[in-house]
């Protein structure tokens, strides 16, 4: 019999949701633009059992797939769970046998070396196949259409790290994935890789290298000529498993450094340039070169962002501290000097997950958008949300102009990260839509939305209407029709 914990994490507007299942033909309102010809993939956290401890916490829950499928202005809904080798087991002895975020030192000993990922952080559809993706753990392949789980992948066996990252980029010059792990030797290592994946889905590089320390390293940036890693200080420690602390704490005492490899290089061709102060920054919206010089732009915040990953020494979490404003860090392979070149802020807007036109990606980028925090816009949603953030707005920022625009969401509503949709393939650069997920956490209910990418603050065009509320969620891709069929 399921008891979830009475906790903020499975409660009020973060109550498990659990729903696998089909909707042909969603309630549109507006129109849906009948050039949506594709899929559009998300994922969010969703425990298909109740937690070992009731401090769980949102990343360790298992990853629940949603599809959206655009055909012929009709849009088709379906959801199923990532089956990852922890959920069969789960599915199997009917109860959480995986304990505590990354500390296998909590688990049930019938799992003891299991695979413990969860795929609840990122999907992206390349060469045919769906990457269901967590951080700690390979990648786990699904078919994109029915969303059957095929199994996790090392490429053939080819791939060496035991772990592949959640947020691969598209080259749009070679079709390569391009995407990178950590801890790839395992927990808490320093050891780390560079990866590109074929557009068929074969192996064709893997570049090994060690990290200063080792720590959360959730993102990074790649650009015609390199690869970026930016190391934050979210670490780690085996005592801090043994003494059951969460996985990660922020320990400001570490420098942050941004991290260049050659993508044509090898370990010996890394250069580690350390910040002016520590920092924190999670995700990135696009990074690119200009010669040996290299750009990197990402939402940085003065403080620690992740209150459940408290701070080592004490500190007491700082909400205002946690606010991040897109900033471009900008270094050069060519410098003399170890440290940043510049640090410039981007904007005013408080904002995470942010995005580009992916077509543009490793290139100088003219359009981004992200979520947008306005904490002087009422909110008639229960308060409290275990994140602190409401995310009311979706911002639009053109770089060539420098003109900001964005789009509140209303009172009772706040929005998951958003993705761009070209409006045909040969459009220019932000020519097109931004589809998000909408949550209403009064009437609780989820939209799709769809805005004209350019016209924001317009609006949505169209929605399409859920009669279920998703659960808070991560990361999703858009893929074209002609993509599917590869
Ligand atoms: C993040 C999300 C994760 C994770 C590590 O910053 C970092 C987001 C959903 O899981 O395990
Ligand atoms: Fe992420």
């Amino acid at each position: 019999m399921a008891h979830f914990p009475d906790t903020r994490g499975f409660t009020g507007t973060l109550r498990p949701l659990r729903i696998e299942g089909d909707i042909l033909d969603l309630e549109i309102e507006g129109e849906i633009p009948p050039q949506l010809n594709g899929t559009f993939h998300r994922v969010h956290p969703d425990a298909q059992f109740p937690p070992m401890f009731a401090n769980d916490q949102f990343f360790n829950g298992d990853g629940m797939v949603s599809l959206f499928h655009f055909h012929d202005g009709i849009v088709d809904f379906r959801q199923r769970y990532a089956q990852t080798d922890k959920w069969k087991l789960e599915r199997a002895a009917g109860h959480a046998l995986f304990g505590a975020y990354r500390n296998p030192l909590t688990d049930d000993p019938s799992v003891a070396g299991q695979i413990r990922g969860t795929a609840n952080t990122n999907v992206m559809v390349h060469g045919g196949s769906l990457y269901a993706m967590k951080e700690d753990s390979p990648c786990l392949i699904m078919d994109p259409l029915s969303l059957e789980t095929i199994g996790y992948t090392r490429f053939g066996g080819k791939l060496r790290s035991q772990t592949f990252c959640a947020h691969p980029k598209i080259d749009p010059a070679t079709g390569n994935m391009c995407a990178f792990a950590y801890a790839t030797k395992g927990l808490l290592t320093r050891d780390m890789a560079y990866i590109e994946i074929g557009p068929e889905g074969d192996l064709v590089k893997e570049i090994a290298f060690e990290n200063p320390y080792y720590c959360m390293m959730h993102d990074f940036g790649v650009t015609e000529d390199y690869a970026v890693f930016h190391v934050v200080p979210i670490v780690s420690l085996w005592e801090r498993l043994e003494a059951g602390l969460p996985h990660f704490g922020f320990d400001r005492t570490l420098p942050v450094y941004l991290g260049v490899l050659p993508r044509n290089g090898t370990a010996d061709d890394i250069r580690w340039f350390k910040a002016p102060e520590t920092v924190f920054a999670s995700h990135v919206m696009n990074a690119f070169n200009e010669g040996t010089k290299i750009h990197f732009d990402t939402p940085v915040a003065m403080g620690n962002c992740f209150p459940f990953f408290p701070d080592v020494h004490g500190e007491p979490f700082d909400p205002i501290a946690a606010r991040p404003y897109l900033t471009r860090w900008t270094v050069d392979m060519t410098s003399n000097s170890d440290t940043f070149e510049s640090v410039v802020p981007l904007t005013d807007m408080i904002g995470e997950f942010p995005r580009i036109d992916d077509r543009f990606a490793t290139r100088r980028h003219h359009h981004g958008w992200m979520l947008v925090m306005d904490p002087d816009m009422p909110f008639e949603g229960p308060s409290g949300r275990a994140s602190g953030f409401i995310m009311n707005r979706l911002g639009h920022i053109d770089f060539s102009t420098g003109q900001q625009t964005s789009w509140w969401a209303g009172p009772q509503t706040i929005l998951q990260e958003p993705c761009f949709v070209p409006r045909t393939p040969d459009a220019a650069e932000g020519d097109g839509y931004i589809i998000a997920v909408a949550d209403n956490l009064v009437t609780n209910y989820s939209d799709l939305i769809v805005l004209d990418a350019r016209k924001i603050a317009e609006g949505p065009i169209a929605r399409a209407k859920l009669p279920i509320r998703l659960r808070s969620g991560l990361h999703g891709n858009w893929a074209n029709a002609t993509s599917l069929a590869a």
